[in-house]
């Protein structure tokens, strides 16, 4: 993985389709069930965000370290991690238990994965019709990822708020070692501010615990509601999910996974954006393959690489830059075309830049070049989506 890794998280209740969508967008599976609780413990795997390639400007190919890159479209690697399902007292030891929570440390978004089919019970038994309202299934497992962050905060909290509070540090900076269980940068704790939290942690109770975690989930680890299983609903019941439950994605995350392998086995072609059913199919074939193709018609649906998408632009606000060593032919020192792309936070300037490819690079610092411009770009120069920086650095 690059410098710049990002990762990504599903929870859900069992058997809402995390390991399927996993298995869809990940370069290896995950073991997939009709039964409760099939993932036992988090997976991590690679899936790809497809950027525009600048190689296209100077019509050389490129020669990526991570991902690859065809016809201009760049793929940058992105770390999923399948979490076991998640049910009510889950943040209290029941079902998986919640150590496996632990693994949203390393997640910087989070989506929820939801049956939106609603034919599932709480624990995820699946059921011949309706039982679950999408509406509560969400709000539970929230009210779980909740209770998980204020029992950790409660632990010994006392005892550590009042030695916090006679210290005389910053309360943000006091709380960053209280919550280095969700995995807290000293950047991100410092966007608090602003936020009406008491500035005396021995003030604080559940109220307070209660806003933070739901801070957290806000501000700095987006939780994206996502109905999977939407191929079981029709139409209109899909555009009622959408109204009623704002912000939300709609997926199959099993016609993505079977449209991949019809591609791979040559059933599926996909050619001028649209898919053609190849002759060699059955009927039986020819007919899951036709329902799949309407289904991906349906403007109402995400497909899941737009939502991977979706969740770095829109949510994570990242861009993506390509260091080079040399201005003119975008190459490193041994002459690959545009090796390295990284994915940061919009806002990144070229200093920060020069101490993700290396801490004596950014420690060195005298200035970089917008290769596409040519122009000469200061330390504090915020950089764009797409750019081509060459740093200038005093190396011994
Ligand atoms: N109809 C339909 N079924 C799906 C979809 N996604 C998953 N399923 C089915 O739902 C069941 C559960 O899928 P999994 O991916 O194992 O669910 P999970 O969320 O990983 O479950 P746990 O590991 O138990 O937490 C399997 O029988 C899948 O085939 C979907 O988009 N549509
Ligand atoms: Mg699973």
């Amino acid at each position: 993985m690059p410098a710049t890794r990002v990762s990504i998280g599903l929870v859900g209740k069992p058997n809402a389709g995390k390991s399927t969508l996993f298995s869809a967008i990940c370069e290896k599976e995950s073991e997939i069930g009709n039964y409760p609780f099939t993932t036992t413990s988090a997976n991590s795997g690679i899936s790809y965000m497809e950027v525009q390639c600048p190689h296209t400007i100077i019509g050389k190919e490129c020669n990526p370290n991570f991902g690859f890159c065809v016809n201009g479209r760049r793929s940058i690697p992105v770390e999923i991690i399948d979490v076991p399902g998640l049910i009510e007292g889950a943040s209290s030891g029941k079902g998986m238990g919640n150590q496996f929570l632990e693994s949203l440390r390393d997640s910087m978004a989070v989506l929820q994965i939801f049956d939106s089919s609603g034919t599932s019970s709480a624990d995820g038994t699946i059921m011949p019709e309706k039982v679950s309202s999408p509406d509560r299934e969400i709000e539970q497992i929230r009210k779980e990822l909740y209770n998980w962050i204020i029992e950790k905060m409660r632990d010994g909290w006392e005892r550590f708020a009042r030695r916090a509070d006679q210290s005389g540090e910053p309360m943000e900076m006091s709380l960053l070692r209280k919550v280095s269980f969700i995995g807290l940068n000293a950047s991100q704790i410092k966007k608090m501010a602003g936020m009406p939290f008491p500035s005396r942690l021995e003030t604080w109770s559940d109220s307070e615990f209660l806003l933070f975690a739901e801070w957290i989930f806000r501000a700095i680890k987006p939780l994206i509601p996502v109905g999977n299983k939407a191929d079981l609903l029709k139409p209109g019941e899909r555009r009622e999910i959408i109204r009623r439950i704002p912000g939300s994605y709609l997926i199959s995350a099993e016609y993505e996974l079977a449209a991949n392998r019809a591609l791979k086995n040559g059933y599926l072609l996909h050619d001028n954006n649209s898919y053609r059913i190849s002759e060699k199919v059955n009927n039986r074939q020819r007919d899951a393959l036709v329902s799949i193709i309407e289904f991906f018609n349906d403007n109402i649906i995400t497909r899941t690489s737009a939502l991977i998408n979706t969740m770095i632009r829109e949510k994570l606000h990242m861009i993506t830059v390509f260091p080079v060593a040399d201005e003119t032919h975008w190459t490193d020192k041994n002459g690959n075309v545009l090796p390295d792309a990284y994915l940061v936070p919009a806002g990144t300037t070229a200093v920060e830049l020069a101490f993700l490819v290396h801490t004596d690079i950014g420690a060195n610092f005298i200035r970089a070049m917008d290769c596409k411009t040519k122009r000469i770009i200061g330390r504090d120069h915020e950089l764009n989506n797409g750019d081509v920086i060459k740093i200038i650095a005093k190396l011994p």
